[in-house]
């Protein structure tokens, strides 16, 4: 597999790229071990959506993570994990010892009746064993559904229920900071829910405080993977064979499952991993994000994997015990590459200039960053303190459902621009489109970001419901997939994020749907009615603002808010909360009932000035209201 490391040959890579995407493609394919070659590269139809890539190809994508790797980097560090505790020591796994864990943990699952299709949910903290589960799983040809150990027991079961899934893996407990959250109970509360489908849970003793454990359903971990053998075949799959679902959320209530495929995701993630974070060997590379997440997937465990990296998970958070934490870890395992999020950096640069400079980060040669837009402040002291000016920094933009990254920087072949997630990579071919569908020729314009071609590890549908998959990425303009995001082009084709379009937004680097929140909130008693919008927030770049009409019933206004935040938690969970709540009296709405989003989000902004034309609102003496008592 190339890695392009000039801007000619990007140039010339990425011409190749579009012009024989098919050619492209199956070189890049041929760095893989296949059990069978496929017939014909790529069948697709995006107006269904209908997309097959390596068609008839067969293979095991653990196979390429880890055996493959066992003759030349057998002893090899694969995986370090980095505990939330810093006096605790770290561990790691070479490729020999992960392939054995994946193995032993496979036979575990074999043996609790689990086959090839079938769904397995990991609600787990980072720790070692959910990337091993994972692998296992796709080792078996079982697919794994792994939900964020923040979410809510509610969250929780509908993911579960939606995928059928037939085994849950958790931990007891999560260390993160100084709390120790309980991860088991909350799966306990789940599968009150009516998760029928749920037969056996699996339970990691993490931190190994008390937990109970049903009889005939719950397993230790240690317990069921104790007298298993270190050796599993690895199960044939087809290229398309669903490899992992992974929840979303949209503009509509209900989270989506975006599944993902064999073939294509493994040539996927490896590619853009080799080339945007410019990986040589025995680098050290870290990405901090949640395996609960895309990136998590992607770039912790198989992007990395494929490429034979060293690729380190961390457990904590980026200021426990202090806000020096990461650039310890930096230095402590000589971090090569280190990717993160532009929330984090904003909170780190928060807390002074001073905690880099205690360590020793002279072995970072790139930076990365994802999730959501960076600011070009953050940008600079990103640049500044911790790559000292010498490391390209690469925003890389993609979602979950690209699975993996699409546009980006390369390093030594692009040049980075502060705020600019600047050029697609090869084989990825983006466009802008007017909101009438139109796509606009011109370099230097702004609209709405779709991509016109498909790419390997593209969605391929939403879990039991493809209909939604058409409907939501597929039918806004014919024959392309619309992203939901908004981007501006510069004269030199480089392209620059806004930001969502759609109901969607950004805590965090969190997607949050407002009609989730809403729905959410609605659930409380004193709720007539509420809306949810997005305003810029310093350091989560965005917060969640909600305007919501109560029966007139709430005396302590204080109480009302934490009651809130306490019905987002079980709904939701922690990361919903609202920042805002306005209390309102009614919400702007259109003749035909429509709450004016536009409106409001200007307001929560906090830009009152340039409304537009209100006037044909049903309510319009509702605007000065809302205005008025802005909180
Ligand atoms: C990887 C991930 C996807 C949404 C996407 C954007 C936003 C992601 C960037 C970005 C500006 C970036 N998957 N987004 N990366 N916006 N610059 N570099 O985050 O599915 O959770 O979110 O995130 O709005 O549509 S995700």
């Amino acid at each position: 597999m190339n890695r392009i490391t000039s801007a000619a040959e990007y140039k010339k890579t990425y011409k190749a790229s579009v012009d024989n995407p098919e050619k492209f493609w199956a070189t890049q394919a041929k760095t893989f071990k296949w059990k069978k070659k496929w017939k014909k590269v790529l069948d697709w139809d995006f107006r269904k959506p209908d997309v097959k890539w390596f068609v008839g190809g067969k293979l095991n994508i653990t196979e390429n993570c880890l055996d493959r790797h066992l003759k030349k980097r057998g002893d090899q560090t694969a995986l370090i994990w980095e505990p939330n505790d810093p006096s605790r020591p770290y561990k790691s796994y070479t490729y020999k010892a992960l392939h054995k864990e994946v193995c032993k943990f496979a036979n575990a699952l074999k043996k609790n009746g689990i086959k090839k299709g079938d769904r397995i949910c990991f609600y787990m903290p980072m720790v070692p064993e959910l990337a091993i589960g994972v692998l296992a799983c796709a080792r078996i040809g079982a697919i794994h559904s792994v939900v964020f150990a923040g979410f809510s027991a509610t969250a929780l079961a509908d993911r579960i229920k939606d995928a059928t899934c037939k085994m849950v893996i958790c931990s007891d407990y999560n260390s993160r900071g100084a709390k120790n959250i309980p991860v088991k109970k909350v799966v306990d509360e789940a599968l009150k829910k009516g998760c029928k489908s749920v037969k056996t849970v699996i339970v990691h003793e993490n931190t190994g405080d008390k937990v109970t454990m049903k009889r005939g359903r719950d397993k230790w971990w240690h317990n069921v993977t104790k007298d298993q053998k270190g050796n599993c075949k690895p199960t044939v799959m087809d290229s398309e064979d669903e490899l992992f679902i992974l929840y979303t959320s949209g503009s509509t209530g209900k989270p989506k499952g975006v599944v993902h495929t064999c073939g294509g995701y493994m040539v996927y993630t490896s590619y853009s991993f080799k080339n945007v974070f410019a990986y040589e060997d025995n680098d050290v590379y870290w990405c901090t994000a949640d395996i609960g997440w895309i990136t998590g997937h992607s770039y912790i465990i198989y992007g990395p994997l494929l490429s034979g990296a060293t690729t380190i998970m961390s457990e904590g958070v980026p200021t426990y015990p202090d806000a020096g934490r990461f650039w310890h870890i930096c230095e402590k395992h000589k971090v090569n590459q280190f990717y993160t999020a532009p929330t984090a950096i904003r909170a780190l640069m928060a807390q002074g200039d001073h905690w880099p400079s205690h360590y020793d980060l002279s072995n970072l040669k790139v930076l990365g960053t994802v999730g959501e837009p960076i600011n070009e402040e953050a940008w600079q002291w990103y640049n500044k303190f911790i790559g000292k000016g010498k490391c390209p920094i690469v925003d890389t933009w993609w979602q979950t459902e690209t699975g993996g990254i699409m546009i980006s920087p390369i390093p030594n072949a692009l040049k980075t621009k502060p705020c600019y997630a600047t050029h697609p990579l090869p084989g990825i071919q983006p466009c802008l489109v007017t909101p009438e569908g139109k796509e606009i020729k011109k370099k230097k314009a702004e609209g709405l970001l779709c991509i016109k071609y498909p790419w390997p590890s593209m969605i391929r549908t939403t879990y039991g419901d493809h209909e939604r998959c058409r409907q939501v990425y597929f039918s806004a303009f014919d024959n392309m997939y619309f992203t939901g995001d908004g981007a501006r082009r510069d004269s030199d084709g480089s392209y620059r994020i806004i930001g969502r379009v759609d109901d969607v937004i950004n805590v965090s680097g969190h997607r949050i749907g407002t009609a989730e929140v809403e729905n959410a909130i609605n659930e409380h008693d004193n709720i007539i009615e509420s809306a949810v919008v997005g305003y810029p927030h310093a350091i989560k770049g965005q917060g969640i603002y909600a305007y919501v009409i109560t029966d007139g019933k709430v005396k302590d206004k204080a109480k009302f808010k934490k009651e809130l935040d306490a019905v987002v938690r079980k709904f939701i969970g922690p990361i919903a909360k609202p920042d805002k709540v306005q209390l309102v009296s009614g919400l702007p709405k259109t003749r035909s009932g429509k709450i004016m989003r536009r409106i409001l989000r200007k307001i929560a902004s906090g830009d009152t000035k340039n409304l537009g034309d209100i006037s044909t609102l049903l309510n319009p003496d509702v605007v000065k209201e809302v205005i008025k008592g802005k909180v």
